[in-house]
């Protein structure tokens, strides 16, 4: 049995007038708010049939057999010869930034999750944040080498929106400067560029398997690496830093993925595909709807990577649309349907980076206006292509009647 507990409500009702906009007192046109991070939840049954079992069974975390099947068909969709499934993406970066050594500074977009960034900072390292490059929202790696001092010890691209990065330029700089690349890839499961799986790319990779992803275990994450030392050392570090039963050889954590996860992770695998086409569909129908508009573009991509599709996110040009990003956000989210600024206001913005580097905001004008630009629109198997056309026609609506929305709310 499939679960589609995500079944599409009432159909959304359009605006005729501005007057019928939630932000000045309508109806929301969507009754059921719709999430841009809505777990993809299918496959009850299996679900249930692998909680059964791992009930019976009585081991329900410590590397138990859920983790290492989960982490086996990681390895094999990733191409590495190695995945270890952690208790969340943030713990993988963690876990693999110790791992790989990495200490004084590292190199990484400002234009990500702050977890990134945080994951660095927590283990003592300081990020460095360059700008994204124009082609995409990743690092630009023209502003990279320039960041290089004696004290940087690697870069952290960021695969943003499961856009891949400039790879071959990026292992390059990392050749000739002689330091490891360690790809934050927490939007990229399932991506491959020119054939080539998206773990295949520097010394490691990190997938977030949070709820709200493509792939997902409730919570989780894991590291990929064709690295066998650094393996064997990140399955240690994962458990304490024990190396057998009461050997305990290094600093270790606890950042073991449970069973639970693991049967999340195992169950939502199975339907990849099936997601993938959805948000493919959902993906297409969105650039169809959305032609036209003006000042509303999309992200594009690259015809020769396969992407999964998790992130369908527009740019907003103020000046030709009328409108800015923030009242369209405040706009949406009032007819009830929650997108998000992701990756609003960007790391350099937050703290403790923000006092740390104040003025940096000069030498990343890129980041700057891709964060006052961008918005993540909802897809997933929770959202319908008749859900997409109505949240596209109000997005039309607006944008045709910016001057006297504009007028309205000043
Ligand atoms: N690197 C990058 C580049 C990342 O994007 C992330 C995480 C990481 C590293 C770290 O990986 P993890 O440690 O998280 O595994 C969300 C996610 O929590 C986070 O995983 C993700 N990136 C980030 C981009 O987005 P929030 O704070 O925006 O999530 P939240 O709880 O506001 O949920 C978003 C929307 O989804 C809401 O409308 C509610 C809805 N939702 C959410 C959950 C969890 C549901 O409907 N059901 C749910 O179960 O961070």
């Amino acid at each position: 049995m499939n679960l589609h507990s995500q079944a599409p409500a009432a159909v959304p009702h359009a605006k005729k007038n501005i007057a019928d906009l939630a932000i000045f007192g309508g109806e929301p046109a969507f009754r059921e708010t719709l999430h841009v991070g809505r777990p993809n939840l299918s496959g009850r049954a299996r679900l249930m049939s692998r909680i059964e079992t791992m009930l019976d069974s009585h081991w329900l975390t410590n590397d138990g057999p859920l983790v290492r099947e989960f982490e086996q068909q990681i390895a094999a969709v990733a191409g590495t010869r190695h995945a270890i499934a952690t208790c969340s993406g943030t713990t993988a970066l963690q876990l693999a930034i110790r791992g790989l050594g990495l200490r004084d500074e590292v190199i990484l977009p400002s234009f990500t999750f702050i977890a990134s960034a945080h994951a660095l900072y927590w283990e003592g390292v300081t990020p460095v944040f360059a700008d994204i490059s124009e082609r995409d929202y990743c690092i630009d790696p023209a502003q990279i080498e320039p960041l290089i001092t004696p004290n940087t010890s690697a870069i952290l691209p960021v695969h943003v929106y499961g856009q891949v990065c400039d790879v071959g330029a990026i292992a390059e700089i990392a050749r000739r400067h002689d330091m490891p690349v360690l790809y934050d890839a927490a939007h990229a499961f399932g991506v491959t560029q020119g054939g080539k799986s998206i773990g295949g790319f520097g010394r490691a990779s990190v997938f977030s398997f949070h709820a709200t992803k493509f792939l997902h275990s409730s919570e989780g994450g894991a590291i990929v690496t064709d690295d066998d030392r650094l393996a064997k050392s990140l399955r240690s570090m994962r458990n304490f830093g024990f190396a057998g039963e009461d050997n305990v050889t290094s600093i270790g954590i606890n950042g073991k993925m449970p069973e639970i996860a693991a049967a999340f992770g195992l169950t939502s695998l199975e339907e990849m595909d099936h997601v993938l086409s959805v948000n493919r569909r959902n993906y297409d129908e969105y650039c169809r709807q959305l032609t036209g508009i003006p000042g509303i573009s999309g992200i594009r991509f690259a015809a020769e990577d396969k992407s999964n599709y998790q992130y369908v996110v527009i740019e907003i040009d103020a000046e030709a649309a009328g409108l800015d990003r923030d009242t369209l956000h405040r706009l949406i989210s009032a007819e009830g349907v929650l997108v998000r600024r992701y990756f609003y206001p960007g790391c350099h913005r937050s703290e403790p980076y923000k006092s740390m580097s104040p003025g940096i905001a000069k030498r990343l004008p890129r980041t700057e206006r891709a964060i006052t630009r961008v918005l993540s629109l909802p897809t997933g198997l929770a959202i319908t292509p008749v859900q997409i056309a109505a949240l596209c026609g109000l997005i039309r609506f607006a944008v045709a009647h910016a001057d006297e929305i504009r007028a309205r709310i000043t």
